[in-house]
């Protein structure tokens, strides 16, 4: 990659609304941005609801509102221990993400969606670390041929390192003691609601984008506390895994979707057992033929309810997984 164009970034892309809470800081110029896990480490529930937005929304239903304690946990994350966490700890309030790769630009665009927006307008943030502004090396080099032969290259760990330092001021092996710190890889453990949910908890996260043949081990092993993938292919580079990524994770935050509970009965969640959601219908009440189910008609919400849940559960079983597969797949890391 060294023989790529040099993107002409500047170190920091800023993270769209930037909040008196968070001020977003150049690199350069703030070398400890860390807070550590204080007192002001506040968690609420996540009562959130559908998302879509019909002219005809059922009344809202009652949600428990969970009264969690602090999520207490251990200081640095490694592959399965995830596991060992509560279910149902509450989401942040916001979160503040970084993102080291080598096109910050492309994250423009994502800073753009509705619920990104609402995100940062409720004060988390999104701000991109270009490796290029911080490599030691000279001409912008970033990657390298990988020892032992192969085709591709591989990003360097002393560039990596760099960056890392660039922006927490710190040796990142102690980085990642304090905040979630994840290599986006193909081979680590497969994004599902159960590991958004978990990456909704953490105030801060940090995402390590890599390119062509990925990274050398030694960032993985030392630097990281996750490894994340978004499914079973291979992209050119972290970068679309990453918006995924922050997608996913800021649309579980209280507030993103303009509605509290908006993703609170959605597919996947605990709320509908792990299951897809149900089928929605809005109008006309009839197409070409085609009726809206009669149940949805009835305004009956206790026959409605059960029908929904009834249709979650039937495509769960189309789809070929039963409810204690879905426990266990949403409460297991599945590293290769
Ligand atoms: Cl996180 N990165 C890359 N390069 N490819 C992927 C992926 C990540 N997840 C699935 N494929």
């Amino acid at each position: 990659m060294g023989a790529e164009a040099s993107e002409e970034t500047p170190a920091w892309v800023n993270g769209g609304v930037t909040s008196d809470t968070s001020p977003a800081t150049p690199a350069n110029v703030n070398g400890g941005i860390e807070e550590g896990h204080g007192p002001g480490r506040r968690f609420r529930g996540s009562a959130l609801r559908p998302t879509r937005r019909g002219p005809r929304k059922p009344p809202p239903q009652p949600v428990p509102t969970p009264s969690m304690p602090p999520f207490d946990r251990a200081p640095v994350w490694r592959r399965g221990e995830h596991a060992a966490e509560p279910a149902r700890a509450a989401y942040a309030e916001r979160v503040q993400i970084d993102v080291f790769t080598l096109f910050p630009h492309w994250f423009d665009w994502f800073r753009g969606q509705r619920h990104v927006a609402n995100a940062f307008a409720l004060g988390s943030r999104l701000e991109c670390v270009d490796y290029r502004a911080h490599t030691p090396l000279s001409a912008g080099q970033v990657d390298d041929t990988p020892f032992g032969g192969g085709a591709g290259m591989v990003l360097r760990v002393d560039v990596v390192e760099a960056a890392l330092r660039a922006r927490y001021g710190d040796d990142p092996v102690a980085v990642r003691e304090r905040r979630r710190v994840v290599a986006l890889t193909p081979g680590g453990r497969v994004l599902d609601d159960a590991y958004v949910s978990e990456l909704a908890r953490e105030e801060r996260l940090t995402l390590l984008c890599g390119r062509y043949e990925g990274f050398d081990e030694r960032i993985v092993e030392h630097f990281c506390s996750d490894q994340l993938s978004i499914g079973r292919y291979v992209l050119a580079g972290g970068e679309l895994a990453a918006m995924v990524v922050c997608d996913a994770v800021l649309r579980k935050l209280p507030g993103a979707l303009g509605h509290e509970e908006s993703a609170h009965e959605e597919s996947f969640s605990a709320a509908l057992d792990g299951a897809p959601e149900y089928p929605h219908y809005t109008r006309p009440a009839e197409w070409r033929g085609w009726k809206v189910p009669d149940v949805l008609l009835s305004g009956h919400h206790a026959r409605i309810r059960e029908w929904r849940a009834q249709q979650s559960r039937a495509r769960a079983q189309r789809a070929g997984s039963s409810p204690g597969e879905r426990a266990q797949q949403s409460g297991r890391a599945s590293l290769p």
